[in-house]
């Protein structure tokens, strides 16, 4: 019988390797009802929101800069408020973060714990 390592590591999501877009994420980040698009540049770290009125371009805003390792893992509204709040994720240390948002601005962050079984707000952050 073969030990696994615990905690076990955190496998590195897959990479484009020559694109510069690393995530593509749909939200409505505007409130008009039509979902727009996050993007990461894989090679900066830089978000950019890109509001889409179905197939068209309506413009683009930059929301952010991830340091390097993290990931943009998921967006929903975390706190309920109807607003698309972003999740990241450290592939390298398997650190979580919310960044709770107002549209395009970032009003809060919640750190979660990491670890297999212990999700949940590290310092109280409502989620
Ligand atoms: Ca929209």
């Amino acid at each position: 019988m073969r030990l696994e390592p615990w905690p076990p590591a955190v496998p590195e999501p897959p990479r484009p390797p020559d694109a510069t877009t690393s995530a593509v994420v749909p939200a409505d980040f505007n409130g008009d009802g039509k979902p727009d698009l996050v993007y990461v540049n894989s090679n900066t770290g830089e978000m950019k929101v890109v509001y889409m009125d179905g197939a068209s371009q309506l413009g683009q805003d930059t929301v952010g800069q991830l340091g390097q390792d993290w990931w943009l893992a998921a967006v929903a509204s975390f706190n309920g408020d109807g607003q698309p709040d972003l999740f990241f994720r450290n592939y390298a240390t398997g650190e979580n973060q919310v960044w709770l948002m107002n549209g395009i601005n970032q009003v809060d962050t919640v750190v979660l714990a990491h670890g297999r079984h212990q999700l949940g707000a590290q310092r109280g952050g409502r989620l």
